[in-house]
């Protein structure tokens, strides 16, 4: 059966303090934050973010999960079904969010076909190319307490968020799912050339962040506030964004937890191996760099966030 990983949490930076979510991360208050999610109640009225028209704003709610979709007419369906279906039984409210940028399939047509009464199902449009740019433009139209992003392919199950909504209300502002520390499960393993082109990635990654084991699991969630502010300054808008976007995350010195998940390949990838691979691994050469690591022959400490 397809569950998350049951089991510890690895935690990183300060304890979450009982004063709960939103207690360190820079930005403004998010419309929603201070709402115990599940406890219903007339939400507060979204505040847009700057140069965020605010008629661009999804409506409140507890948890909405961003699905960026580039022509993901064949997986993209069987993952909506199977999230509306968990979502419909949890007590908390959500929605999903599919931004597509540039889908020459039926992605497009067959979101709008889809819906549920208590899982909402937006289509979003985003003119920039790319998933770093479709996650950006979905967070700065959020108005939820807690957002993150899943892929269409669900290669992390749903089910995760059985253990990430609980950690987020319980004051971590930032949950990375990870496929690389205790508890975590392949379920189905990566073609072979994946894992060497995601080995030297990680290498660099791991300069970048510190403490963190794995920055490409494509799940991850956050308080209202800590996304927006994280995302808000993002300039890598393809596959390593990531990085930036975590590194970004480390810089605010919230609480960050990396949980094991269960993570199963799926066939249909978006990802040009080589074009896409290279670009990645320059995006994060490019990282590396502004953040000074490869200038000091790799021997300068990291100097943000935690140790490892
Ligand atoms: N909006 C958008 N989504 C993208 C783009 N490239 C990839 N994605 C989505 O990013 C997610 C992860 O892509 P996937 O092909 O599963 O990557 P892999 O698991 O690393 O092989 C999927 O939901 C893709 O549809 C893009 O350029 N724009
Ligand atoms: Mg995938």
């Amino acid at each position: 059966m397809e569950t998350a990983a049951t089991t510890q949490a690895e935690p990183h930076g300060p304890a979450p303090g009982p004063a709960g979510p939103g207690t360190s991360a820079g930005a403004g208050a998010p419309a929603g934050a201070g709402r115990t999610a599940g406890t219903g109640g007339p939400a507060p009225a979204p505040e847009a973010w700057p140069g965020i028209p605010q008629a661009l704003l999804r409506p409140p709610c507890d948890v909405e999960i961003l699905i960026p979709a580039k022509n993901e007419a064949r997986r993209l369906p069987h993952a909506l079904f199977r999230m509306i279906r968990y979502l419909e039984q949890q007590s908390y409210t959500s929605s999903l969010v599919v931004i597509d940028n540039g889908s020459v399939d039926r992605t497009v047509n067959l979101v709008k076909r889809l819906g549920s009464g208590r899982v909402p199902i937006h289509l979003v449009g985003c003119a920039e190319r790319g998933k770093g740019a479709a996650v950006r433009r979905g967070v700065l139209t959020s108005s939820a307490r807690f957002v993150g992003y899943m892929d269409a392919d669900l290669a992390t199950p749903i089910e995760t968020l059985d253990f990430i909504v609980p950690l987020l209300k319980g004051g971590y502002q930032a949950v990375i799912g990870s496929r690389h520390i205790g508890g975590a499960t392949l379920a189905e393993p990566q073609p072979g050339r994946r894992i060497l082109g995601g080995a030297v990635f990680r290498l660099l990654a791991r300069r970048i962040l510190p403490g963190i084991e794995d920055s490409q699991c494509g799940c991850k969630f956050f308080t209202a506030e800590t996304a927006r502010a994280a995302v808000s300054e993002l300039q890598v808008t393809g596959f390593a964004f990531d990085v930036e976007l975590l590194r970004a995350v480390i810089a605010l010195d919230v609480n960050i937890v990396e949980i094991p998940v269960v993570w199963s390949d799926q066939e249909g990838s978006t990802l040009n191996g080589l074009r896409d691979g290279v670009k990645a691994v320059a995006d994060v050469f490019r990282l590396a760099r502004r953040s000074g690591f490869l200038c000091a022959g790799w021997s300068r400490s990291p100097g943000i966030g935690f140790s490892s």
